[in-house]
């Protein structure tokens, strides 16, 4: 099984499946294609039935977008429990991963990952930071971003740090989010964080020791 992915370092996208196949304990191959170098949109073109990444190439079949290699891992690996088991917890849990996969666009635009205008590389994984956001359409994604957080947590997330308790596929959704916060500074109790729940649920999503190990090979020469 081969996972293709954009650069470690910044691509937003790639992070997902792949938290996603290691919780499922899944043997797979990494494959990076660095975005913006010489020749990336012929090689993504030849791979890549949408012209981006990430995809799995798996049984002779390709599967693209993050959304779709993450439900097909939980359709293979039905002991990693990807989704809650409980009904309301499971149905709240798509709702805010496609919440995350359709929405957020001024986050995504005005705290972008990779290389800006001006060419500094913003990543998700180095100590460089960015200053915060000023506007309002980025306040107003931030904010929901914290509701989401705070109310996933309230209602089903006694049961351990993640969003529903149990690490799931919202999570690696979130994690880069948790990510860009990090990078941009983002206050989050200026956002509705009133007493730091979503502050503490962003803290666990880059202390899981996968994030870890994916920091580890986006900073290690390759
Ligand atoms: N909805 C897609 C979005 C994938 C996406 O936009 N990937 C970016 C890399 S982070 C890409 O391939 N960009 C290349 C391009 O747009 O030409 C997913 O979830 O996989």
């Amino acid at each position: 099984m081969e996972l293709i992915l954009g650069n470690l370092e910044f691509s937003t996208w790639s992070l997902r499946p792949w938290l996603v196949l290691k919780r499922c304990g899944a043997d797979f191959t990494v494959t990076e294609i660095p975005l913006y170098g010489d020749g990336w949109k012929d090689r993504l073109a030849e791979v890549s039935p949408s012209g981006k990444v990430p995809l799995l190439k798996v049984d002779g079949e390709t599967i693209w977008d993050s959304l779709s290699i993450a439900v097909w891992c939980a359709e293979r690996y039905p002991t990693a429990q990807l989704w809650p088991a409980e009904a309301a917890a499971r149905w709240a849990a798509r709702s805010v991963t496609c919440e995350m996969h359709s929405g957020f666009m001024a986050l995504r635009t005005d705290c972008s990952m990779g290389p800006d205008a001006g060419g500094v590389i913003h990543t998700m994984v180095g100590p460089d930071r960015a200053p915060p956001p000023t506007g309002q359409a980025v306040a107003d994604d931030v904010r929901r971003l914290v509701e989401i957080f705070r109310d996933m947590r309230a209602r089903f997330g006694a049961g351990g740090p993640y969003l529903f308790g149990d690490w799931s596929i919202p999570d690696a959704f979130f994690t880069p989010v948790a990510a860009r916060f990090r990078h941009y500074q983002i206050d989050l109790a200026a956002h509705g964080d009133v007493d730091g729940v979503a502050r503490a649920y962003c803290e666990a999503l880059l202390d899981q020791p996968d994030f870890h190990e994916w920091v580890r090979l986006a900073t290690t020469a390759r």
